[in-house]
């Protein structure tokens, strides 16, 4: 990339500049339909109201919270346009997480969306550095829509450095502590050279949609960077709950999904009847799962329900997006992929050395996006040498392929046998009765811990002893005996994070 950049002009600028202006761009329900000269537009004008009437500085850091929409996409590039630094938020943070997040990224200026806007007021009250906030969808004479009027349509984009901070991405990953990473322009343009032209090689008519949070950046490069970089379009939805997701991909005639395995696990049934797939006749032709491991038996479900074989990733935050992956012809159920083409993953020991082939180590990836912690004692614990360690056990094959175990700390110890737990969470996915389930390791007297599994059943079954002995017998079947749930709970729901992935902390947490 050349030493002066800005990810706005190579995602948003160049189609209106190259004469592509009228290329439809987003979608969201209520038939909003923008091209991408009609975002660029409005991220002009928002960046006039910034550096005019907010008084932003290059980098100035911005707090963007908004639901998925054309307006927080908008606010985003006009971030990156001005030179400031975008912290977008996930929308259910509540006035104390959105507080940490101020304090830590040292937040001055905010876009909010009007619906999002009372735990961020709550938010401002406790912290005097926020100095400048603007509400959109609001339309009052002091809302961001009529600044944006007495503003003109065109700006000249500060011209940032490649290495110029643009994004600081919080993750409350599985541990509950909010961490901040920051990622370059050269950083957004580099993940769309990656992953997307060799693992999910979309077209530039393309519609991609899809459940993550922009403020996930799993969302903002599957529903914003990597359509913009092809010139394709994307739906965005504020809600995306899977029967809304289902209606979505209808109405729009989307081609390209981004979910977790919860949710397809939800749609399955549903898609199949819909005859939502391309090979069904519809429209949906990439499925894209990340966010939390991929089991095997969600893999075979879809593919039943849809004849679409999905492609899996696994990604971080500190990376900015997917590192391995495999596409639909060298898909492998069980495994997560291969390494993505431009970076480097290795399964090391405790000793930072690569393990042989077939066993079990700590997955640690290099590339070009990542990692930089904000101001974290993780910098020093996590990245070392260059390698960023994820926090994930995994086992690379012979041919290359990376086998999910578990988090390093998801390892059950049980009478001496390492047990990872989602193992044991495959196991029990399998049988017809369990929705979803979460399985940790529980001190136990006799063996050190136990595997205990917190299972959410499907409505027609009733939740007794016999349902319990039949689950253990039935995992004892499907694999090593001393690997079955020695006490199981039944549970409505289980924790997650807003993007879906288990908080197996919080079932842990509740037994002290
Ligand atoms: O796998 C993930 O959790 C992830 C995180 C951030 C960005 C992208 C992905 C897939």
């Amino acid at each position: 990339f050349p030493p002066r950049m800005n990810c706005a002009g190579d995602l948003l600028d160049r189609w209106v500049a190259s004469g592509q202006g009228d290329r439809l761009c987003l979608q969201a329900p209520g038939g909003v339909r923008w091209t991408y000269a009609d975002l660029q537009d409005k991220a002009n004008r928002i960046a006039h109201v910034l550096v005019h009437d907010m008084h932003l500085v290059p980098g100035n850091r911005v707090l963007l919270r908004a639901p998925n929409n054309p307006m927080l996409a908008a606010c985003w590039f006009a971030v990156m346009k001005v030179g400031g630094i975008a912290v977008a938020t996930m929308p259910l943070l509540r006035a104390k997480e959105l507080k940490q997040v101020i304090d830590k990224a040292e937040v001055s200026h905010a876009l909010c969306d009007h619906v999002l806007a009372d735990e961020l007021r709550t938010a401002q009250g406790q912290c005097p550095a926020l100095r400048h906030v603007r509400h959109f969808h609001d339309d009052s004479a002091d809302g961001l829509e009529a600044a944006m009027a007495r503003h003109p349509a065109w700006f000249d984009n500060v011209e940032t450095a490649a290495d110029d901070t643009c994004i600081i991405a919080f993750t409350s990953g599985t541990t509950g502590q909010p961490k901040g990473t920051m990622h370059f322009h050269r950083d957004v343009m580099a993940t769309c050279a990656c992953w997307p032209p060799h693992v999910l090689k979309a077209a530039p008519d393309d519609v991609f949609i899809g459940s993550p949070p922009l403020a996930f950046t799993f969302g903002l490069g599957g529903l914003l960077l990597f359509p913009m970089s092809i010139g394709a379009s994307t739906v965005l939805l504020e809600k995306a709950s899977p029967p809304v997701l289902l209606q979505a991909i209808r109405e729009f005639g989307a081609t390209v999904l981004f979910t977790a395995p919860t949710s397809y696990r939800a749609m399955a049934p549903e898609a199949q009847r819909l005859r939502l797939a391309a090979p069904h006749g519809g429209t949906l032709r990439k499925c894209v799962s990340a966010g939390e491991a991929l089991p095997a038996a969600t893999r075979t479900l879809w593919a039943e329900a849809t004849g679409i074989e999905m492609i899996d990733g696994i990604g971080a935050t500190e990376m900015l997006h997917i590192f391995i992956s495999a596409d639909e012809e060298h898909a492998l159920p069980g495994a997560t992929g291969t390494v993505v083409p431009g970076y480097q993953a290795c399964v090391m020991d405790d000793n930072g050395q690569p393990v042989p082939a077939g066993v079990i180590g700590k997955l640690a990836v290099k590339g070009p996006t990542g990692c930089r912690y904000l101001a974290d004692e993780r910098q020093r614990q996590y990245v070392k040498d260059g390698w960023n360690y994820t926090g994930d056990a995994y086992v690379l094959d012979a041919e290359g392929y990376f086998h999910y175990q578990s988090r390093t700390d998801d390892m059950i110890v049980s009478a001496g046998y390492n047990i990872a737990a989602p193992e044991v969470e495959d196991a029990l996915l399998l049988h017809p009765a369990v929705a979803e389930c979460a399985v940790i390791g529980v001190p136990d007297d006799e063996r050190g811990q136990i595997v205990k599994a917190f299972v959410v059943l499907r409505d027609q079954r009733i939740p007794d002893a016999e349902l319990v002995q039949e689950l253990q017998a039935f995992v004892k079947r499907s694999i090593a005996p001393y690997k079955y749930p020695r006490a199981i709970e039944f549970r409505d729901v289980l924790p997650r994070t807003e993007t879906g992935k288990l908080q197996r902390f919080k079932l842990k947490a509740a037994l002290v």
